[in-house]
């Protein structure tokens, strides 16, 4: 008996601890602290960003993520064994399971990095079959392997048997299918002897520290210079004590590669303040151009972003960014999930990004494939309720998502309710008012009306819009509201004296 109480309590207090463990976690509703701080490190320029390359990060909608690296050879497996690892992270495999001197195995891969199928501008015209406005590409992964020919490392696509830029035709050929290119930049770099997780201490330390910062400032610029098309850097790995601790050297560095690159987009993973704040300062204002930390999660409501702009990025695998040779060990998001994440997105002002990994020879999973075309095919019919949209100021919708663009509402619909009823929720006092409803695919008007349903000291009217029964779909689907300013004229309801 007693025993049973003690794990009651164990896990009671396991329990209460991840509990506050989310409280405390800054996804999740951000209180901004009741006292500022002078601080020396902050946002660069604080505020939302008001130019055109910042409008056109936040009309993306659909976005583009490729995981690509030596790693994608072993598929997240090796000799049929199944690494424990997300597939990228595949280096680090250790203990009883791990094939012998793994490391130095993984360390030599690149010598047969020759994906022969590799097409650039295949990989680009999939992008843009599927829909999506911008992609990011592992320049560098947390290996240190460089898919650019870096002249600051031996350990680059140059000295593998294919040889070619694959960061130059990527940036060519999405560029050229109308599709941003952003480049992801992993700051950790387990090929580089003088990077280090630790806060350097002896002079020794620190100067192989600063090397290793030199180094990455270098490789930064070149990005920049070698590729000048690319509209922003996706930055990882910077949770580390000695990044945190680099604070002015970041700070200063932000700054230079502004100035390389205007219009240049960091979200905020690149640096902290000098308190080692990290996405937000310790005023808990926003550090870079968006939020960049809705990696495998969306925010349950709009008010937790605080107006800010944000990326999600997602796996189609629970987890897993490389390429996994074998999805049948685990449950792979549908297209259905991964439309139901991207409208929950564009309908609380973010951008979704789908990640892909290709395989060794430079093939899509063909799950991939399989994905990208059906919500490229969904996206044909319905991506003006993505692309452009924003946050539409109504109570969350039963049936789905709302976005709006101008005076168009738009919602998009999953649970299908069983009369075929879907009633908008306005209140009272709006200025815009809903005047016409119909099915965004086929443009096909649906009748709708004004309904009162006479519920006392309710602060809401409502208009219901009539699916017609005949109307069968298989996905879910968008109603049009076109809207106009005004008010809504309803009588004062006799309230109720109780
Ligand atoms: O460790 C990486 C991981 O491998 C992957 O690249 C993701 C993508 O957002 N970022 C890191 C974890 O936050």
């Amino acid at each position: 008996m007693k025993k049973t109480v003690n794990s009651i309590a164990a896990i009671l207090l396991l329990i209460s601890s991840c509990i506050d463990m989310h409280a405390q976690s800054w996804t999740g509703p951000k209180e901004k602290p009741k006292e500022r701080v002078d601080l020396k490190y902050g946002p660069l320029n604080p505020g939302k960003r008001t130019d055109a390359d910042m409008q056109r990060f936040r009309e993306y909608g659909l976005g583009q993520f490729i995981h690509w690296g030596v790693y994608a050879i072993a598929g997240g497996e090796w000799n049929g064994v199944k690494a424990p690892t997300a597939s990228e992270w595949i280096r680090v495999w250790s203990g009883n399971t791990a094939p012998p001197n793994w490391q130095q195995t993984y360390d030599n891969l690149y010598k047969q990095f020759n994906p022969k199928n590799f097409d650039a501008k295949r990989w680009a015209r999939q992008a843009k079959q599927m829909g999506a406005r911008y992609m990011i590409i592992t320049t560098k992964h947390h290996d240190g392997f460089c898919l650019w020919p870096s002249k600051y490392t031996g350990y680059t696509i140059a000295q593998t048997p294919y040889k070619k830029d694959i960061v130059k035709q990527l940036v060519d050929a999405y560029t050229a299918e109308g599709i941003d290119v952003y480049l992801y930049f992993s700051i950790i770099d387990w090929n580089n002897k003088d990077y280090r997780t630790s806060a350097p201490q002896t002079e020794q330390e620190k100067e192989s520290y600063n090397r290793f910062l030199t180094f990455t400032r270098n490789q930064l610029f070149e990005l920049i210079n070698n590729y000048p098309k690319m509209k922003g850097f996706w930055f990882d790995g910077t949770w580390d004590k000695s990044w945190i601790g680099a604070y002015q050297y970041t700070y200063q560095l932000e700054k230079d590669l502004r100035a390389a690159h205007p219009g240049l987009i960091i979200g905020s993973r690149f640096r902290n303040d000098e308190h080692g704040k990290r996405h937000f300062d310790s005023n808990g204002d926003l550090l870079g151009d968006y939020e960049q930390g809705w990696e495998r999660k969306l925010p349950a409501k709009y008010e937790w972003l605080n107006g800010n702009d944000w990326d999600c990025v997602m796996t189609i695998p629970p987890n897993g960014w490389g390429y996994i040779k074998d999805w049948s060990q685990f449950y792979t998001k549908t297209s259905y999930d991964l439309i139901d994440m991207l409208m929950q997105s564009v309908s609380m002002g973010g951008n979704f990004v789908l990640n892909f990994g290709p395989d060794g020879n430079g093939q899509m999973h063909t799950g991939e494939d399989k994905l990208a075309e059906e919500i490229g095919d969904w996206m044909k019919w319905n991506s003006e309720a993505v692309y452009g949209v924003t946050h539409a100021p109504l109570e969350p919708s039963p049936y789905g998502y709302y976005t709006q663009k101008g005076n168009t509402l738009y919602l998009t619909v999953f649970n299908r309710p069983v009369n075929n009823q879907i009633r908008i929720k306005i209140p009272r006092a709006a200025t815009q008012i809903p005047t016409g409803a119909s099915l965004l695919a086929s443009k096909t008007p649906l009748k709708m009306k004004f309904t009162d349903i006479g519920i006392d000291l309710d602060k809401n009217v409502y208009f219901d819009i009539s699916i017609p029964a005949d109307f069968i779909s298989k996905d879910p689907f968008v109603i049009k509201v076109d809207t106009k300013t005004g008010k809504i004229n309803t009588k004062e309801l006799e309230k109720a004296h109780m």
